[in-house]
């Protein structure tokens, strides 16, 4: 037995000089140490022994197994603080190095538009009141002097939902809930999201408008022409000339479609203006006395003056777009450049 111990013992020490690896000293740990290692072989032969016999050797095998133990956790420490510093090296961070950059989100070309018009006529007086999107046909059509055999209300115009709803297909009904509950003068405008059954270059089935309303006891078409070209100069630049041209909405009365000088060519004519040194840029007119009798207000003591924009359109021509679509293609490429 005295043999096999000092031959366990220095095969297990020549066996440790060979390891290089956490793994490799474990399993050699349960080569002597393990439930039927060598070293607990042996220890379990000590029974066996006469009693004569088993003081030395009981001695002997507690000194090899205390050798053992110790070489074994030599290693283990060692190993242990080699990894420590390997890790330390390959996973170092330089703290010293600049961070990642967040990615910006930025507003969406027709917000910044939408968001310049509103601070435009902000600075001029008026305020903003929003509405809901799903409205009835009263407030889309019925109290805005649209009869109900006009064209717009066709089907393959209007998106219509159920129970008499649909989705509003201008921003006119906000201006009318406005007049039910708020008694003149009224200086607001509306912005938001509208729908119509409409898709090629110049239209989408959703859209933006921001639409205006001034009532008061005197309120004057000059009064409007001057806060329409104020808003033109604003957003196409000081040199910008205005066109009213007569036309008609069920809504306002008398009505006009109007134009600036083509901002492309100085109103010389172009290619972009198709020749004629206009653009179209909004409507605008009258309020109908047929719309204050909807909302209870006396068309004898108010007058009233509107218009509407398409911002997708605005937008348009600020950023020389020709397909209005690839504003909601999501195109990054797209979006990026504003
Ligand atoms: C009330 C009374 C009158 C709103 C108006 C326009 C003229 C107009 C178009 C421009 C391009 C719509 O986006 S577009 O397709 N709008 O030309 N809108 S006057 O008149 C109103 C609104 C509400 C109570």
């Amino acid at each position: 037995m005295k043999a096999e111990l000092e031959a366990i013992k220095t095969e297990a020490l020549q066996a440790l000089k060979e390891i290089e690896t956490l793994d490799a000293l474990e399993s050699l740990r349960i080569t002597y140490f393990g439930r039927r290692g060598k070293l607990t072989d042996v220890m379990k032969g000590m029974g066996k022994l006469s009693k004569e016999e088993r003081p030395a050797m009981g001695k002997l095998s507690n000194e090899v197994r205390a050798t053992l133990t110790e070489a074994f956790e030599d290693l283990t420490e060692k190993l242990q603080s080699q990894q420590r510093e390997q890790q330390l090296e390959t996973e170092a961070i330089d703290i010293t190095l600049p961070g990642r950059k967040p990615a910006y989100g930025k507003a969406h070309p027709v917000m910044q538009i939408m968001e310049r018009i509103e601070a435009i006529f902000g600075q001029m007086g008026f305020e903003v009141v929003t509405g809901p999107d799903v409205e009835t046909e009263y407030y889309n059509f019925d109290a805005l002097n649209t009869p109900s055999d006009h064209p717009a209300r066709d089907l393959h115009d209007t998106f219509y939902l159920t129970d008499g709803h649909l989705l509003r297909t201008h921003t006119s009904p906000v201006q009318i809930r406005t007049m039910e509950n708020q008694q003149p003068p009224v200086r607001i405008i509306v912005p938001g999201k509208c729908y119509r059954v409409d898709y090629d270059v110049s239209h989408t089935p959703m859209f933006h408008q921001v639409e205006g309303l001034l009532v008061d006891k005197h309120a004057t078409f000059s009064e409007l022409k001057g806060i329409l070209t104020s808003f033109a100069r604003q957003m196409f630049g000081d040199q910008t000339q205005m066109r009213f041209r007569p036309h008609y909405f069920p809504f306002t009365e008398p009505s006009a479609e109007v134009d600036i000088s083509c901002a492309v060519c100085q109103g010389k004519g172009c290619r972009s203006c198709g020749n004629t040194g206009w653009v179209e840029i909004l409507g605008a007119g009258a309020v109908d006395p047929a719309v204050f009798e909807a909302v209870n207000y006396d068309p004898d003591e108010v007058t009233g003056f509107a218009f509407g924009m398409g911002v997708e359109r605005i937008a348009n021509l600020q950023f020389s777009i020709p397909d209005i679509r690839t504003f909601y293609e999501n195109d990054l490429r797209f979006l990026r450049q504003f």
